[in-house]
């Protein structure tokens, strides 16, 4: 069976892609990075999640001779003006501290009233091969920030994002109920087909 490496040392990626890839039934063997504990971290020096979700599965795809997919995903908040975006892993200063992060935020938006709480995750899923060939898709979930965290699943932001028509946040539902709408979703559900015809 042919390979196919998960680029992301986020264990909640890891477990949101391989649910995702599975459903879409494509017929390869998903492993992650942590496979690969050699292969350095790559900088994501990109200023788009296009750009950093490409950085790391050309690196790894590289290193490993292993086609790789990666994403790059944030939140993006209206009244920041897009912000923290591609700096949502380190907005509180240190890369991937998701209480930290997620109480900055809430700090910053205290004074800000509903009507203005406009707010979506934004992912970019990128494939590349190890001869450099590379495809991105990219995915939204659109919705409006709480004032405090609910729920407990997910990750991340997930405690105060409520998508657009929904009366929970995104850590209130089911993985597969997140999966079905979330920004990770449809980017790798896009990248799916594509995925399944470049490795044949
Ligand atoms: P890798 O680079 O190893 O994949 P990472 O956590 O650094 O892992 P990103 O650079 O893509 O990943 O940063 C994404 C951050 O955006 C993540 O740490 C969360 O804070 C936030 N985020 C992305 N998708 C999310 C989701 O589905 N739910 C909640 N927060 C999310």
């Amino acid at each position: 069976m042919k390979r196919l490496i998960l680029a992301t040392r986020n264990a909640g990626k890891v477990t949101e892609l391989r649910a995702i890839l599975e459903a879409a039934g494509l017929d390869v063997e998903l492993v992650g990075a942590d496979a690969y504990p050699e292969i350095p971290d790559v900088k994501e020096t990109g200023v788009t999640f296009a750009e950093n979700a490409l950085l790391k599965a050309h690196a790894l795809a590289r290193a490993t001779g292993i086609p790789a997919v990666a994403d790059d995903s944030g939140l993006c908040v209206d009244v920041l003006n897009g912000a923290p975006g591609i700096f949502s892993a380190r907005w509180a200063g240190t890369h991937g501290d998701d209480k930290a992060n997620l109480d900055l935020l809430l700090a910053q938006l205290g004074d800000i009233a509903e009507e203005h709480r406009g707010a979506h995750f934004a992912c970019a899923a990128a494939l590349a091969l190890p001869d450099g060939t590379e495809r991105v898709v990219e995915g939204r979930l659109e919705g409006t920030l709480r004032h405090a965290p609910t729920g407990t699943g997910g990750f991340g932001y997930d405690p105060v994002l409520q998508p657009l028509g929904e009366t929970r946040t995104c850590a209130e539902m089911t993985p597969e109920e997140k999966n079905a709408i979330s920004h990770r979703g449809k980017a790798f559900r896009g990248l799916a087909p594509v995925v399944r015809e470049l490795l044949g």
